[in-house]
C-alpha cells in the first residue's frame, strides 16, 4: 500500500450559504465520487477531500439579509449540505469546514510563509468607508450606478445588468448595502500576491499537461493571453481568517486565497481523526502523489492558475496532476442557478426519489465537454428504460429463476469458467479505461453495455427451455448468471452504490470479494442460499403537474400581492375514498360555501378515508384543474410535512366552509 501512487482527490468546497442543487453535483461532486469509488475498488491509495467554504462577503451578506450571525448561516448550510451529500452517496473521506481552527492556523501559516519570503507586496489604496457602519465596504457591501451601462443597483464587484467587473470606487453614487449610508473614501493597506511574475512558470507547467481537458487548457491560454495580474489577497472585513500580523486588525485573508488551502487543512484533520497526524505530509509533499481537483468551470482560474502559483511560491507542495473541470448543467433547457431560484435541490430530490436514479441520470449526462441538460422526462426514461429494463430485469429474472427452479439456491456449475464471464471481465477493462481517463459518461454507458451482454446471454441460452431438457446445463447457465450478478454489483457500484448493496443482499453475499479485479470471476459457491428478491427500480410515472413547484423554484421572497393571488378557503369534507391502484392518493368531495368540489390529494399513506369525512380543512381554491390518475382534481388541500410525517392544516376552531383564509 505504502509505495503505491497516492491519489489526493478534492472537490470544490461549496459555500455554506445555500443548499446544493443538481448543477453543483454534476459539476464537481458526482464525477469526483465516481472516480474515488472506482479507485477504491481497485485498491488504490486514495483520499477524497471536501468541506464547506465558510467565509467571504457572500456569507456575511446572507447573514445580514436574514438578520442572523454568519455563524448561524454556516452552521445551517454546512450540516444541511453534509447530509445532502450523504443522502446522495457522495463518499468523502472527510467533509470539513473552513471555520475550523486548524484551517485558520494553516492559512495563516501559509500566508506568513509567503510574507516572510518577501513575496507579498503591500499597497495603500483608496477604499469606500462608511462612517455610519464603521467599516470599509468591500465588494458586495456597496451598491451604486454602473459607470458602463447606468444600471442603478450595480454591486461593488460586478454589474449584474451588463456583466462588467467593477471596483467599488468606480460606482457612481455609491451607497452602503448595510445602512444606505453614502460612504467616504479612505485609505487602507492590503497585501498582493505577485501572480504576474508566476506567468512564465505557469505557462510552462500547463504546457506539460498533455492529458488535460481542452476546455481547461483553453481557459488558461485565454488568461495567459490577457496577462495575469497581481491579486489582492486581503480584505477589509471582519468575517474570515484574520491576517496574522500586528497593525492589520479588522482585515482578513481573501476567501479565494484561503479556501483552496482548505484542502490542506482538511487533509490534516482527516489524519488527526485517523490517529496518524503527520501523515498528511505524505500526500501534500509526497513524490508519487496525484492531486486531482474536481470543479465546475467557474472555478478554473483558482485551481489551475492561482492555487498552483501559491503552492509554487511556498515550495515543497505538489501541484495538481489534473483539473477535470466540467461545464454547466441546465434544467429543462434553462440555466440552473440558485440565485435565480431555478434549481432542483439535492435535499428535495433525494427525499422523493431513489438517489441512485439521480446519480445515474446525472452521470449518464455529465456536462463533460459542453453544457448538458437535466429533464424530468429523461429522468423517467433512464429509470424505466435503462435501470429497470436492463439492470433490474437481469438481476430479477436470474434470481427469480433460481428461486423457482433451484430452491432459491445457487445451482452447481460443471465448468470452470465460461466465455460470458471472460466477456464481462473484458468489458470491465473498457469501463476501467473510461474511469481512468475521466470519461464518466462513457463509463456509465459501457457499464450498461456489460449488463446488456448479460441479458443477451440469458436470452440466447434460453434456460426456461433447458430446465425441461437438460437440467444440468440449465444449472450452469443460471450459475453463470448469478456470478454475473455479483460482478455487476461490483461494476455498477461507483455509479449505483445503493443498488449494489441491495444486489449483494439479494445474493446473500458479503463484500469479501468485492474488488474490481474480481469482476468476471467465480465467486458464489454452489449450493449456497440466496436472499430475498426485490424489485430494484419500480416503474416511474412522473406527471408534469405532479412535479412539485418547490423542486424547481427554490425559496424566494414574495410580496403581499403575490400571496393574495392565492385563494385559500375553508372546505368541508363530505366524502372521501381511496383511489384504486394508488398507494398515495385519496379522492375527496368537498363543500366550499355554496360550491361543491372534488380534489385528489396525496395523503393516503397518512390518513384513512373514514377519518376525514366531516372535517373542515383549508384548500387552494383557485388552482387550475388537473387530472391525477385520470381523476379530476379542482384544488389542493394544505398539509404540513416534515421528516416523513404529514398533518393536514385545519382551522383552530369550528368555522363554516367557504371562509376566506388570509
Ligand atoms: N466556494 C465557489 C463555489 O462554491 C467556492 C469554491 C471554493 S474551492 C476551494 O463555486
Ligand atoms: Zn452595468
Amino acid at each position: 500500500m505504502e509505495n503505491k501512487t497516492k491519489h489526493l482527490v478534492t472537490a470544490a468546497l461549496p459555500y455554506a450559504n445555500g443548499y446544493l442543487h443538481l448543477g453543483h453535483i454534476a459539476g464537481a461532486y458526482l464525477p469526483a465520487d465516481l472516480y474515488a469509488r472506482y479507485k477504491r475498488l481497485r485498491n488504490e491509495n486514495i483520499i477524497f477531500i471536501c468541506g464547506s467554504d465558510e467565509h467571504g462577503t457572500a456569507i456575511e451578506m446572507s447573514a445580514m439579509k436574514d438578520k442572523v450571525t454568519p455563524k448561524e448561516i454556516i452552521d445551517k448550510y454546512h450540516f444541511a449540505n453534509k447530509k445532502a451529500f450523504e443522502d446522495l452517496g457522495i463518499s468523502f473521506d472527510i467533509y470539513s469546514r473552513t471555520s475550523n481552527e486548524i484551517h485558520h492556523k494553516t492559512s495563516q501559516d501559509f500566508f506568513l510563509d509567503l510574507y516572510n519570503k518577501g513575496l507579498l507586496t503591500k499597497k495603500t489604496e483608496k477604499q469606500l468607508y462608511s462612517e455610519k457602519d464603521k467599516r470599509f465596504l468591500a465588494d458586495r457591501f456597496v451598491e451604486g450606478t454602473c459607470p458602463i451601462c447606468g444600471y442603478e443597483e450595480a454591486r461593488g464587484d460586478q454589474c449584474e445588468s451588463c456583466g462588467s467587473n467593477l471596483s467599488p470606487l468606480e460606482l457612481i453614487n455609491p451607497k452602503s448595502k448595510i445602512s444606505g449610508d453614502t460612504p467616504i473614501i479612505k485609505e487602507s493597506v492590503n497585501f498582493y500576491f505577485p501572480l504576474e511574475s508566476f506567468q512564465p512558470k505557469l505557462e510552462e507547467w500547463i504546457k506539460s499537461k498533455k492529458n488535460w481537458k481542452s476546455n481547461v487548457i483553453n481557459y488558461c491560454q485565454g488568461w495567459f493571453k490577457t496577462g495575469l495580474k497581481d491579486r489582492a489577497i486581503t480584505r477589509d472585513l471582519d468575517w474570515g481568517v484574520k491576517i496574522p500580523l500586528k497593525d492589520f486588525e479588522g482585515k482578513v485573508i481573501y476567501v479565494w486565497f484561503e479556501a483552496p488551502i482548505g484542502y490542506i487543512s482538511a487533509t490534516k484533520e482527516l489524519f488527526i481523526e485517523r490517529n496518524e497526524p503527520g501523515k498528511w505530509k505524505d500526500y501534500w509533499f509526497g513524490k508519487d502523489v496525484k492531486l486531482i481537483h474536481f470543479i465546475g468551470k467557474d472555478n478554473i482560474i483558482f485551481h489551475a492558475l492561482v492555487f498552483p502559483a501559491m503552492l509554487m511560491a511556498h515550495g515543497d507542495y505538489i501541484l495538481a496532476d489534473n483539473v477535470p473541470a466540467n461545464e454547466f448543467l441546465n434544467l429543462e433547457g434553462g440555466k440552473l442557478s440558485k440565485s435565480k431560484g431555478h434549481g432542483i435541490l439535492v435535499k428535495d430530490i433525494v427525499k422523493d426519489f431513489n438517489p441512485d436514479v439521480v446519480r445515474y441520470t446525472l452521470a449518464a449526462n455529465l456536462p463533460e465537454n459542453k453544457d448538458a441538460d437535466f429533464s424530468w422526462d429523461d429522468f423517467q426514461t433512464k429509470n424505466n428504460n435503462e435501470l429497470a429494463a436492463i439492470l433490474g430485469n437481469f438481476i430479477n429474472r436470474t434470481v427469480v429463476f433460481a428461486k423457482t427452479k433451484f430452491e432459491n439456491k445457487i445451482p452447481a456449475r460443471n465448468t470452470k469458467s465460461d466465455d460470458i464471464l471472460e466477456d464481462i471481465k473484458k468489458q470491465s477493462k473498457v469501463v476501467a479505461d473510461c474511469f481512468d481517463n475521466y470519461r464518466f459518461r462513457d463509463a456509465v454507458n459501457e457499464t450498461m453495455n456489460a449488463v446488456r451482454m448479460a441479458n443477451k446471454y440469458f436470452n440466447d441460452n434460453e434456460p426456461w427451455k433447458e430446465i425441461k431438457s437438460d437440467k444440468e446445463k440449465c444449472a450452469n447457465i443460471i450459475n453463470n448468471c448469478l456470478q454475473i450478478c455479483y460482478s455487476v454489483a461490483i461494476l455498477i457500484s461507483p455509479v449505483l452504490p445503493f443498488t449494489s448493496e441491495r444486489i449483494l443482499k439479494i445474493l446473500n453475499c458479503d463484500k469479501s470479494n468485492f474488488e474490481w479485479n474480481k469482476i468476471g470471476d467465480i465467486i458464489l459457491k454452489d449450493g449456497e442460499s440466496l436472499g430475498e428478491d426485490e424489485i430494484l427500480f419500480p416503474q416511474l410515472e412522473i406527471k408534469k403537474e405532479e412535479i412539485p413547484a418547490k423542486k424547481i423554484i427554490a425559496e424566494e421572497e414574495i410580496d403581499i400581492d403575490y400571496f393574495r393571488k392565492l385563494k385559500l378557503r375553508t372546505a368541508k369534507i363530505i366524502e372521501c375514498e381511496a383511489v384504486p391502484k394508488s398507494k398515495k392518493l385519496l379522492k375527496l368531495q368537498l363543500k366550499v360555501g355554496d360550491k361543491k368540489k372534488q380534489i385528489v390529494a396525496g395523503i393516503a399513506e397518512h390518513y384513512k378515508p373514514e377519518d376525514l369525512t366531516g372535517k373542515t380543512i383549508i384548500i387552494v381554491d383557485n388552482l387550475k384543474k388537473t387530472k391525477l390518475m385520470g381523476i379530476e382534481s379542482e384544488g389542493m388541500l394544505l398539509a404540513a410535512k416534515k421528516d416523513g410525517k404529514l398533518a393536514i392544516v385545519a382551522p383552530e376552531t369550528e368555522i363554516e366552509d367557504g371562509g376566506e383564509v388570509n
